[in-house]
């Protein structure tokens, strides 16, 4: 089986954005270490706990993001990192060519039950007339991604990673290298599993209500077929899901609460798994537009994340009226 590294070398990735894209994996190794030693590894619980020799615990986000940031800023191809736990971008080497952006533990609520949790990243070009610091380094549509991925800490570590061409999947093994298991991931256009949190359902636009009632009624409703249902309230669980069986992923606007864009940030989480989707023949949006064709307006912006299977999020969007 081939090693990550050697698969960046045919694919023709830059030496740089290589190496870049290796201690990225150099520091999912060590939280993927933490992750498996749990509770043992005093990484549960919530950040500014003590422990019982009066040490200050951090829990896995504070640690993840620790072991992250530390790793980029000592990379010379890093001109800036962002990440989902930092509130302003942190400068790095002014002469790097990259900027990175994370959100270094996805699914925190799934830490203490032992669920699903993963890292996902972003590798954009840097901004050349913009400030290491500034936010405008990743004022940059998805489509500007030079490389999207995430980590997920489940039964076994694995890797799903696009650099512009197919997404592929690594298992990480025993010994530490990422191999590739499966190289090129393929959504099929139709299917009958979807995944939101239905209790959610309140807040909904009446006419995403609708489309998800139309799921729930099966072969009787507008889709005419039976659907399961899955939610891991990680996303990084249940887009991995999309990618590895199918399905639809919807985080929709919760036009009626505070979260009226939805929860999951465009930058850190529907960037990188939108190109990922793409690439892998699915589809994502936030409505009407593709998420990758967003212009950001801020950091830590909302959107609605709708992704997966092309002809059912083509469905969505038809129920909501824009199509
Ligand atoms: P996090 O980055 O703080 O873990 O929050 C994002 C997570 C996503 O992984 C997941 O899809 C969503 O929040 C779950 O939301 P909910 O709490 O509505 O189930
Ligand atoms: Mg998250």
């Amino acid at each position: 089986m081939q090693s990550v590294e050697l698969q960046l070398t045919q694919d023709q990735v830059s030496p740089d954005m290589a190496e870049l894209v290796l201690t990225v994996l150099s520091a999912s190794k060590t939280i993927a270490h933490k992750v498996r030693r749990g509770a043992l590894a005093g990484v549960l619980g919530s950040a500014a706990q003590q422990n019982v020799q009066g040490e200050t615990q951090k829990n896995l986000d504070v640690i993840a993001n620790d072991i992250l940031k530390e790793a980029l800023l000592a990379s010379p191809h890093v001109r800036s990192v962002a990440s989902e736990e930092e509130d302003n971008v942190v400068a790095g080497n002014a002469q790097g060519g990259y900027v990175v952006a994370f959100d270094p533990l996805d699914g925190s609520s799934n830490i203490d039950i032992n669920g699903q949790i993963g890292t996902i990243f972003t590798i954009y070009r840097a901004v050349d007339d913009a400030a290491a610091d500034s936010p405008a380094q990743f004022a940059q549509q998805g489509r500007a991604q030079v490389c999207a991925g995430y980590v997920l800490y489940g039964p076994s570590t694995q890797l799903a990673l696009t650099t512009g061409g197919p997404s592929r999947l690594y298992t990480l093994d025993t010994d530490g290298e990422y191999l590739l298991t499966q190289a090129e991931l393929a959504i099929a256009v139709d299917c009958q599993e979807f995944s939101i949190n239905l209790s959610n359902l309140r807040h909904w636009a009446p006419t995403t209500q609708a489309y998800i009632q139309g799921l729930q009624a099966g072969k009787d409703g507008a889709r005419g077929k039976d659907f399961n249902m899955r939610w891991n309230g990680a996303m990084v669980g249940d887009v991995h899901r999309v990618l590895m069986r199918g399905g639809i992923f919807l985080y929709p606007a919760n036009t009626q609460s505070k979260l009226h864009n939805g929860k999951l940030r465009l930058l850190y989480e529907a960037n990188p798994m939108a190109m990922l989707v793409e690439k892998a023949g699915g589809k994502a949006v936030i409505g009407a537009q593709a998420i990758l064709d967003v212009l950001p307006e801020n950091l830590h912006q909302r959107v609605p994340v709708i992704l997966g299977a092309a002809n059912e999020v083509d469905a969505f969007l038809s129920a909501e009226g824009y199509a």
